[in-house]
């Protein structure tokens, strides 16, 4: 087992990380920008470092700083929590050439599922249904318009280096197809440095459904249940749920099923999340694949019981899964709410000084949070400032108790997304399970 571990990141994901290590016997090494030096990851860490400046081009995102950090601490692994450089497959490669473990998946692993042209040919050749498409690069109009009248209009275009929805055009018909092609390859290139696009059959208001994934170094692969995602904004999400409110046993084996296979595809290891849509018919389709530790995965660590967090420490460090696919059993439901310091009418970041704070608590309820009284939500990272989860026997207790929860929390001084997630728990439509990733946009309080 790895004696020191050196977490890149901050916020609620760095002290996630630290409470894991902290019980496995694993020393700890938080790294912070200028302005982060009172933030909690720092004081509950062993040992801080300074790591440059408040914006994260110079900290956060800095491959340097954060590899002399471990050195300079004595760190054997770096563990990059989500976002930053999670799927940075140069920086997992730099951690090995440096001789530090990367606590995550391959370079090759990140460096594949990141070219989601060659992710979508991958999975469609060990038979998991992919929507029909292009399976090369668009090389011309001519071309791109001969396929979408084959396939049939609407048709989405995505940059082949995109991901989570950025660089995205639907396109509903011939005419209006030059238009999209040209502004969709310019924005790939200008947000990825890639122009390269393809098509894809559009799935009008899917469900989002993703499946937890965690693999060993010695070939073992299990998937531990799904998650719906489908209440997002601008591919934002705001509530994760699992299970999945609509899909039976039978459905969850198949996607399952699907998900390991694409993991055995690749030599996948570590934890990783293949993401489909899943039509109203019941049909599932690949999307792509995370390659990190994602935002909502407590969700799964509720209803399973298994700390997804030390399973990933502990497949880095080379030890076999110590469970089977038949020793996961999914108990209730749970749910999670993004809370974001954020106006809760126009999404816009309201960072600031928190002057009272109280957070819920009791049977069944979670607070993954970095922040207390009297601390300044800085304007310079992301806005989520705290994820509450719930877990109950069934999805209407679930519900209940998240009510619940969002009452009692207090957070004043700036705000919150709390009285948006009031308001959809409390929502006929998301009460009886029905949503797809169109819900927020019809959804009107
Ligand atoms: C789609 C789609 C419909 N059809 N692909 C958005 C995120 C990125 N992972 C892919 N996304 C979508 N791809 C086809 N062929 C609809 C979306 C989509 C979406 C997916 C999940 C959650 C929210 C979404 C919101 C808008 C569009």
């Amino acid at each position: 087992m790895f004696r020191k571990i050196l977490i890149a990141n901050r916020g609620e994901i760095a002290i996630r990380i630290i409470r894991a290590c902290k019980e496995i016997g694993v020393k700890t090494v938080a790294v912070h920008s200028d302005v982060d030096a009172d933030s909690l990851h720092v004081k509950l860490a062993d040992e801080s470092i300074c790591i440059g400046p408040a914006a994260s081009a110079g900290s956060y995102l800095n491959v340097k700083a954060i590899i002399s950090a471990a050195e300079v601490t004595d760190a054997d692994a770096i563990h990059p929590g989500y976002g930053f450089l999670a799927e940075n497959a140069e920086f997992a490669e730099i951690c090995g050439q440096c001789g530090l473990t990367f606590i995550g998946p391959t370079a090759e692993n990140m460096h594949l599922m990141g070219d989601k042209i060659r992710a979508r040919q991958t999975v469609a050749a060990v038979g998991v249904p992919i929507l029909p498409g292009t399976s090369e690069a668009v090389r011309s109009l001519e071309e791109a318009e001969a396929v979408a009248a084959q396939i049939g209009y609407p048709v989405i275009i995505k940059a082949t280096a995109g991901g989570g929805g950025r660089g995205m055009k639907v396109v509903h018909s011939s005419e209006e197809f030059a238009n999209a092609l040209a502004t969709a390859s310019s924005e790939a290139q200008n947000a990825f440095g890639n122009p390269d696009v393809y098509l894809e059959k559009y799935c009008v208001n899917p469900r989002h459904v993703e499946v937890q994934l965690l693999a060993d170094q010695c070939g073992n692969v299990v998937y531990i249940g799904e998650r719906d995602c489908s209440i997002q904004r601008r591919h934002q999400k705001l509530i994760e749920e699992s299970p999945c409110p609509v899909i039976t046993q039978e459905l969850r084996e198949r996607m399952g099923a699907a998900a390991v296979a694409i993991a055995r595809a690749v030599h996948y290891t570590n934890v990783g999340t293949a993401e489909f849509l899943l039509d109203a018919d019941g049909n599932f389709y690949f999307m792509e694949m995370n390659t990190r530790i994602q935002v909502e995965h407590p969700v799964t660590e509720m209803i399973t019981g298994i700390d997804l967090v030390r399973e990933q420490i502990y497949a880095a460090a080379g030890y076999p899964l110590r469970f089977t696919q038949n020793d996961i059993q999914l108990r209730g439901h749970a749910i999670e709410c993004r809370i974001n310091a954020e106006d809760p009418e126009r999404f816009v970041p309201s960072p600031g000084k928190i002057d009272g704070y109280h957070q819920p608590g009791g049977l069944g309820v979670r607070v993954e949070s970095a922040i207390y009284d009297q601390y300044t939500v800085l304007p310079y990272y992301d806005s989520l400032i705290a994820k509450l989860i719930v877990h109950a026997d069934n999805r209407e207790e679930a519900i209940r108790r998240m009510s619940r929860a969002l009452d009692e929390y207090i957070i004043e001084g700036i705000k919150t997304t709390i009285p948006f997630h009031q308001k959809i728990m409390a929502n006929h439509e998301f009460q009886e399970g029905k949503v797809d990733v169109g819900f927020l946009e019809r959804f009107s309080g």
